[in-house]
């Protein structure tokens, strides 16, 4: 890095080594490898290598931070070790700061600009300043109950102005035990009716059994379901 300063590397004197959020930040984590897709966005010769960043590894100095545009991940090394250099300029810089996204029960939450697909990628880094909209969608059997963090409230989208590392809690709650529903996946069909005639022959059902299932109020499971859950079943009801 030096050396390009003291060259006036493409007539600059300003370059440095981009910090861990700017390479993380320049990772597409859909693509098993950051590399091929940076070389097909403008950039070349991009390499399926570590790259080192300015940022020091805190728990040992005497590390930093490196990125791997191999497979997109973040390690540290030795400082007097070996890895590839991206140079960047300090009179380009940009900051960037960090969104982590915290799921409560299950669903997905994505974001606009891209960045966030959360179950799988659920941090991503934008330009200091980005609104940013979030999405919900939640899970079979399980409703959107809202937001938290962030300035995030309510149920729709939410749009983030990122001035600052900021984390957004989407909570999904698990819908309540349908009527029948005796195992609690969602659905009344032969397998509840099963494990409703293991509770009435006085049998270990073979899954848990939810009480709530009860469909005429007296806190049983029994023959009442079982008739319900088949009438369902053979869609008579
Ligand atoms: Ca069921
Ligand atoms: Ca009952």
């Amino acid at each position: 890095m030096k050396s390009l300063n003291t060259n006036n590397h493409l007539g600059h004197n300003d370059w440095r080594l981009p910090n861990r959020k700017e390479l993380e930040s320049l990772v597409h984590y859909g693509w098993s490898h950051p590399a091929d897709w940076l070389n097909g966005q403008g950039f070349s010769n991009v390499q399926k290598r570590w790259y080192c960043s300015s940022s020091t590894y805190a728990n040992f100095t005497g590390y930093g931070y490196e990125v791997s545009m191999d497979w997109g991940g973040v390690g540290y090394t030795d400082k007097n070790g070996v890895c590839s250099v991206w140079p960047v300029r300090s009179g380009q810089s940009v900051s960037f700061v960090s969104l982590i996204i915290s799921l409560s029960g299950s669903g997905t939450v994505t974001s606009t600009p891209d960045g966030i697909t959360c179950g799988s990628q659920c941090r991503a880094y934008f330009n200091s300043g980005t609104p940013v909209t979030l999405t919900a969608q939640a899970a079979s059997g399980f409703t959107f109950a809202g937001w938290s963090g962030g300035g995030c409230q309510g149920t729709g989208t939410c749009t983030v102005t990122l001035n600052a590392d900021t984390t957004v809690t989407a909570t999904f709650t698990r819908d309540p035990v349908g009527k029948g529903d005796v195992n609690y996946d969602g659905q009344v069909n032969v397998t509840d009716a099963v494990l409703a005639l293991q509770v009435i022959a006085g049998i270990s059902p073979q899954q848990i059994v939810y009480k709530e299932a009860d469909v005429n109020s007296d806190g049983k499971i029994g023959l009442a379901e079982v008739i319900y859950i088949l009438q369902k079943a053979a869609r008579i009801r």
